[in-house]
């Protein structure tokens, strides 16, 4: 089953389960936004704890400076950064309402003083730009983990965070309980009978580590490996990644002065660059008339020591021109690999996501209202959680990335290529580029069928192996029918870096507005459903 396919029967179920519900509009209205929400963009939830460096995290992945950072620990609001043509600022009251707050720009001071508004006062902020990075994701900023608010409203709060993305990015400079139970209730919560796919750690202000010297991201990569072994950690989130998001944000949004300022210091001889960057006092108050104070002061808060260091060192190496300085510092700062990391996980698999969150709302609400003939819907429900090949797909790239399963080596990179973790289109699934003939997709996945076909026949295999291999061997059998009968689904675009975004097909329709529908935005299905998908 496609994508598409599995999207549209977990469309129609929800139908179904609103003309269930039509006689209680509560729950039909509810259920009205569930369905609205299978047309807009992508959600992913930013979470973690305060200061883990979630908002500039998110300005790195939009490629704009929209998230107010460094907030103090009074942000409560739930801040929804989404596509819209003209810049505008929505506030969502608990009671259903929205106030549109007049602005001509999105300016840091407004938002923030939003932020800080009690969760009885405003249920949401909704943040609209016309960004391109916004096309075809919305970022959700949670407040902090372990911040006040989190845990006067406990797991409610929680609940209602998760209940309303469809995928979640966790940032932890290093993981400690409250991280682990956060991702744990992620896990019971989200995943119902399905596995965790839908989750991607970074380890945030990577450049920090350690002592926080040039070597600060080899050792946070060493961090990240450590955890990418850990059985815990792993069964909440299968990617594990260090990233900088201060030099992501800064080199996603580089000004000129920036670059000037940069090629200034590079034009310095290597000892006093050495020496300017002994300390934060030397790198502003040095005396130096190519490159006033203040500015090296604000390129030092934008790139951060680490950022400036290696900038430099990029220059000194030939990399002078402004485009290869940015790709390779987008590099540098683990910011690309995140990209291809949401954009993979997230973007290319938004319609088994989707179809996931449509699911879970049909269970929230079958278990939180329950009448004579839900058992029907519950059927179908779980034939639909149990049947799709997305599922299959996805529960075992988990389970290879997590070491449940293994193949023999080769196989092994072949298995994950196959089941589409480089990408859903058939030549990243065939690990071909997108210039391949079809005759030589063609060719490679009757040999790719061969191979499985062999494999799925060895006596030595247990049964959970066995399995395994059935699912990659349906998932060449799917790359076949692809090529008979022409794709069933609409690959999006890559879209490796927020500058070259390319908007997908389904996103040039541009995102759906919600403002006369403040119903239709109610977090929770109603009559105490918080926590009711909860399996314990
Ligand atoms: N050195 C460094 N500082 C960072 C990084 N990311 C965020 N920060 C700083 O950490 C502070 C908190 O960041 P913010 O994004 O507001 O965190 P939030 O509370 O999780 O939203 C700010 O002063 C940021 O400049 C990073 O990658 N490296
Ligand atoms: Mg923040």
């Amino acid at each position: 089953m496609s994508g598409d396919a599995l999207l549209d029967r977990a469309r129609a179920l929800l139908i179904r389960t609103m003309t269930f519900y039509r006689d209680d509009p509560r729950t039909s209205t509810w259920l009205r936004g569930r369905l609205e929400r299978l047309d807009q963009p992508l959600r992913i939830a930013v979470g973690g704890r305060v200061k883990a460096g979630k908002s500039t995290l998110i300005n790195a992945l939009v490629g704009a400076e929209l998230a107010p950072t460094d907030a103090e620990e009074r942000t409560q609001v739930n801040t929804f950064y989404q596509y819209g043509p003209e810049p505008k600022i929505l506030v969502h009251t608990p009671h259903g309402a929205v106030q549109n707050v007049p602005v001509s720009t999105l300016d840091a001071v407004t938002i923030r003083d939003l932020q800080h508004w009690r969760p009885d006062e405003v249920a949401r902020l909704v943040i609209e730009s016309p960004t391109p990075g916004l096309r075809a994701i919305t970022l959700i900023e949670t407040p902090g983990v372990a911040s006040a608010v989190v845990q006067e409203t406990g797991r409610s709060a929680l609940a209602q965070i998760l209940s309303e993305a469809d995928a979640v990015l966790y940032l932890t400079r290093y993981p400690r309980q409250t991280d682990l139970q956060f991702l744990q209730s992620v896990n019971e919560l989200q995943t119902a009978r399905c596995v965790p796919i839908n989750t991607i750690v970074a380890f945030s202000r990577a450049d920090e580590t350690g002592s926080g010297g040039p070597e600060a991201l080899q050792a946070a990569e060493r961090i990240a490996e450590r955890y990418r072994n850990d059985p815990t950690l792993r069964s909440f989130a299968q990617h594990l990644i260090p990233v900088i998001g201060l030099l992501g944000q800064a080199v996603a949004t580089m000004t000129d002065e920036d670059f000037l300022a940069l090629g200034n210091l590079s034009r310095l001889s290597q000892s006093d660059q050495d020496e300017l960057l002994l300390s934060a006092d030397r790198f502003i108050n040095s005396g130096m008339e190519s490159t006033p104070g203040p500015v090296r002061q604000r390129l030092l808060e934008r790139f951060g020591h680490y950022g400036i260091e290696r900038a430099l060192a990029l220059m000194r190496s030939g990399v002078t021109e402004r485009k290869k300085l940015q790709a390779a510092l987008l590099d540098e700062s683990g910011l690309n690999l995140l990209q291809e990391t949401v954009h993979q996980q997230f973007v290319e698999r938004q319609d088994a996501l989707r179809a996931r969150s449509a699911l879970l709302a049909v269970d929230m609400v079958s278990r939180a209202n329950p009448r004579p003939g839900v058992q029907q819907l519950r059927g179908e429900f779980e034939r639909l959680l149990a049947n799709a090949h997305e599922w299959n797909e996805l529960r075992l790239l988990s389970a290879l990335d997590s070491g449940q399963v293994r193949f023999a080596r080769p196989l092994q990179a072949e298995a994950k290529r196959l089941l589409g973790a480089l990408g859903d289109a058939p030549h990243a699934r065939l690990g071909r580029d997108e210039t391949a003939l079809a005759v030589d997709l063609a060719d490679e996945t009757v040999a790719a069928l061969a191979r499985w076909r062999e494999q799925s026949v060895n006596p030595l295999h247990d049964r959970q192996h066995r399995e395994a291999v059935r699912t990659v061997l349906r998932s060449c059998e799917r790359l076949i029918i692809d090529q008979v009968h022409g794709p069933q689904q609409q690959t999006p675009q890559r879209q490796p870096n927020p500058q070259h975004q390319q908007d997908s097909q389904r996103h040039q329709q541009g995102p759906q507005h919600q403002q006369g529908h403040p119903a239709a935005q109610r977090p929770h299905p109603p009559q105490n459903a918080s926590g009711a998908h909860s399996r314990d």
